[in-house]
C-alpha cells in the first residue's frame, strides 16, 4: 500500500469508531516537524533538555556498558532526526573503539541529509551508514563477528500503550543476537504537574502541533475540518502514567472527504484520542525488559528522576 493508501485507511476507521482515534505517527510531515522542533525549545517540553543532559553527564558510563570490550560495533538508531543529539556519546564510542559504525534509520530524507552533513562537519571520523526507511523493513543487517547496539532514544516508545510497547520490543529483540543490546531514553514519572505543562505550553505550540494533524487531513484527504472549531485537550493520568492528548470539537458538525467520499459527523464536546505519551518507574521499566526477553543492566537517572537511559542485554 501507498502511504496515501494507508492514511485514507487509517482514517476511515479511525474516525468512524465510538472513541474516534488517529494515530500520532501521523503528525509529522513537514510542518509537524517543524513545530516538533519547537515543542522541544519550550521551557515546559524537559523532555529534549534532560535526555541531552544525561547522555552528556553519564556518556561515559554509558558508553562502558554499549562496549565494554571494544568489539567492531553497529549502532542502529531507530528514528534519529538529524542525530544532533547523539553526537557526544558517538564520539566517546568512536573514541574508544574504531570499528564504530553509527546507522541512523529514519523515515525523513531531510532528517538524514541533515545529520550527514553535521557528521561530516563534527564528527568525521565516525564511520556513517544511514538508511531511509521504516524500522524493519530499513533494519541493516548484522555483519559477521559484528556486534549490534539498538538505540531508541526520545521516549518515543511512550506513543505505544502496553501492548503496543511490548510488540514493539518484542520485534527489536527479534533482530538482536546474544551479547547485543538495546538502549532506551525513557521519560521517567514524576509531579503530575510538570508533565501536564509540557503537554500544555503556554505559547500553544503544542495546540499547534495537534491541529496540524487536521490540516494534513485536509490536504492529503481532501478534509475540510474548520482548524477553529477543533480545541487541543491535554491531560496526565497518575494512575497509569500516560498523557494523553485529543482534539476536541467545539460544536456539532460534518465533516467531509472528497479522497474518502463520505462524512463524519462529530457531537459537540467529541474528541478525537491523537497521542499517548507514556511516563515510566523502574519498576515498569524491569517489567517491559522482562516481557520482551531483555535483561535490564542499567537504568542510569537524572538527579531530579525525570528522565532516565536504560540499557538492556540480549543473555548470551
Ligand atoms: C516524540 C513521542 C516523545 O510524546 O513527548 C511532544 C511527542 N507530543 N509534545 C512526546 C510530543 C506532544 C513526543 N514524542
Amino acid at each position: 500500500m501507498t502511504e496515501l493508501e494507508l492514511l485514507a485507511q487509517h482514517v476511515s476507521e479511525g474516525l468512524a469508531a465510538p472513541q474516534k482515534a488517529l494515530s500520532p505517527a501521523w503528525f509529522y510531515d513537514d510542518e509537524g516537524s517543524r513545530l516538533f522542533q519547537q515543542i522541544m525549545a519550550l521551557p515546559e517540553y524537559y523532555l529534549t533538555r534532560a535526555e541531552h543532559a544525561l547522555l552528556e553527564a553519564r556518556g561515559d558510563e554509558l558508553a562502558a556498558l554499549i562496549d565494554p570490550a571494544g568489539q567492531p560495533l553497529d549502532l542502529v538508531e531507530l528514528g534519529s532526526g538529524d542525530g544532533s543529539k547523539m553526537l557526544g556519546l558517538l564520539r566517546r564510542l568512536r573514541a574508544r573503539n574504531a570499528g564504530t559504525v553509527y546507522r541512523p534509520v529514519d523515515l525523513s530524507e531531510h532528517a538524514l541529509t541533515e545529520l550527514a552533513r553535521r557528521f561530516g562537519e563534527q564528527l568525521p571520523e565516525l564511520a556513517l551508514a544511514p538508511v531511509r526507511g521504516d524500522y524493519f523493513n530499513a533494519w541493516p543487517p548484522a555483519g559477521a563477528g559484528r556486534r549490534q547496539v539498538a538505540l531508541y532514544m526520545g521516549s518515543n516508545l511512550g506513543n505505544q500503550d502496553q501492548p503496543g510497547a511490548l510488540s514493539l520490543l518484542r520485534r527489536i529483540r527479534g533482530r538482536l543476537r546474544p551479547g547485543d543490546a538495546l538502549v532506551l531514553g525513557l521519560d521517567m514519572v514524576k509531579d503530575p504537574r510538570v508533565i501536564l505543562a509540557a503537554y500544555h505550553d503556554s505559547q500553544g505550540v503544542t495546540a499547534r502541533f495537534n491541529l496540524n494533524l487536521l490540516a494534513r487531513l485536509n490536504r492529503e484527504l481532501g478534509m475540510d475540518f474548520a482548524l477553529d472549531r477543533f480545541a487541543h485537550y491535554a491531560c496526565y493520568n497518575p494512575l497509569d502514567g500516560a498523557a494523553r492528548s485529543f482534539l476536541v470539537s467545539t460544536l456539532t458538525q460534518e465533516v467531509h472527504s472528497s479522497h474518502l467520499g463520505r462524512s463524519f459527523h462529530f457531537a459537540a464536546g467529541e474528541t478525537i484520542y491523537t497521542e499517548q505519551s507514556q511516563k515510566y518507574t523502574p519498576a515498569l521499566v524491569q517489567a517491559l525488559a522482562a516481557e520482551s526477553g531483555f535483561e535490564p543492566a542499567g537504568l542510569l537517572l537524572d538527579e531530579a528522576g525525570w528522565y532516565g537511559l536504560a540499557f538492556w542485554r540480549v543473555a548470551n
